[in-house]
């Protein structure tokens, strides 16, 4: 392939990515991975014959880095999962079966252990276990109990500053945790971050939404209000204080980062409002406005989903 500039090689590559996904994904079909009794998951997900490539070959000024591009999917109350990939021109493409959990599944979150941009599994909380599951396997490995006492989690991208992805998780008394991957599905021990966390009804973020290399997240109150805490990279103190985003967000009833949807090298926010239909925001890169008017990539039938990650 000939080498173009950044963000037009970005989408050539794109386009690529999705097509070869979607392919894939549609050739696993139906009959794959049909789950043994619960709570043991199973999941599959098609490689990425195109991956995202780094920085260095195709740095432009206003990228620092590129962010996660990673398929969106969907659990509905049957534990079946569908899959979503960004289809290069700024949305999504089609549906496509992508196996199944349990339907007990509380909370399901992609992680990338390699910072190749890619998720190479996913952190499932079933029963007040969390189990791990490599993509494109059966069965899971259980990574430890008691994970009933979280109402929130999510695996937010590399918070603690080494290479894999992390997992943050609320309790129900409002006090956040991180976790720190080792970059095989387990964890280090957890690290308080702080209090206060229940004056939240979505957390969502995996990858930077600043331009200074740090993965941030995104959080919304219950009057609407949506806050950005920009990472630190420092796991003792992983978030600075917050800024204020925006208010009205609480026409949605989900928010959720996979990643990169209109890859243009900036992790975007997507959302989901009450009559199930499904919107970006485009990460911008700059933290005093970091997303771009919403644009409708879902026209409804998303809140058939219990959970999107
Ligand atoms: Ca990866
Ligand atoms: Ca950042
Ligand atoms: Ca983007």
């Amino acid at each position: 392939m000939a080498k173009t500039s950044g963000l037009n090689t970005r989408r050539v590559l794109a386009r690529a990515t999705a097509a070869a996904l979607t392919a894939a994904l549609v050739a696993t079909g139906a009959g794959s991975a049909v789950a043994a009794d619960a709570p043991v998951p199973s999941a599959s997900k098609a490689p990425l014959d195109v991956k995202p490539s780094d920085a260095s070959k195709f740095s432009t000024a206003d990228v620092q880095g590129y962010a996660p591009i990673n398929g969106l999917y969907g659990m509905n109350s049957g534990g079946y999962l569908s899959s979503y990939a960004p289809d290069g021109y700024g949305g999504l493409t089609g549906r496509s079966n992508a196996g199944q959990v349990s339907p007990d599944t509380k909370f399901i979150t992609q992680v990338d252990h390699n910072a190749d941009g890619e998720s190479d599994g996913l952190w499932i909380v079933v029963d007040g276990q969390l189990h791990y599951l490599k993509w494109n396997t059966t069965g899971s490995t259980l990574v430890g109990k008691g994970w009933g006492i979280y109402d929130r989690l999510l695996s937010a991208g590399n918070l603690g500053g080494a290479a894999a992805d992390d997992l943050i998780a609320r309790d129900k008394s409002g006090v956040l945790w991180l976790y720190l991957g080792y970059g095989n599905g387990t964890l280090t021990q957890r690290y308080k971050v702080g209090g206060g966390w229940n004056t939240y009804t979505h957390i969502a973020g995996k990858g930077d939404l600043t331009g200074d290399g740090k993965d941030d997240i995104v959080a919304k109150d219950k009057s609407g209000v949506l806050w950005l805490y920009k990472g630190t990279g420092n796991y003792k103190a992983p978030f600075t204080s917050r800024t204020r985003i925006g208010g009205g967000w609480n026409t949605y009833n989900n928010l959720v980062t996979v990643g990169d949807i209109d890859i243009d090298g900036i992790t975007d926010l997507v959302a989901r409002d009450k009559d199930g239909a499904l919107y970006v925001y485009k990460g911008t890169g700059r933290a005093a406005a970091p997303y771009k008017s919403r644009v409708k990539i879902g026209s409804g039938g998303w809140n058939t989903y219990r959970i999107l990650f």
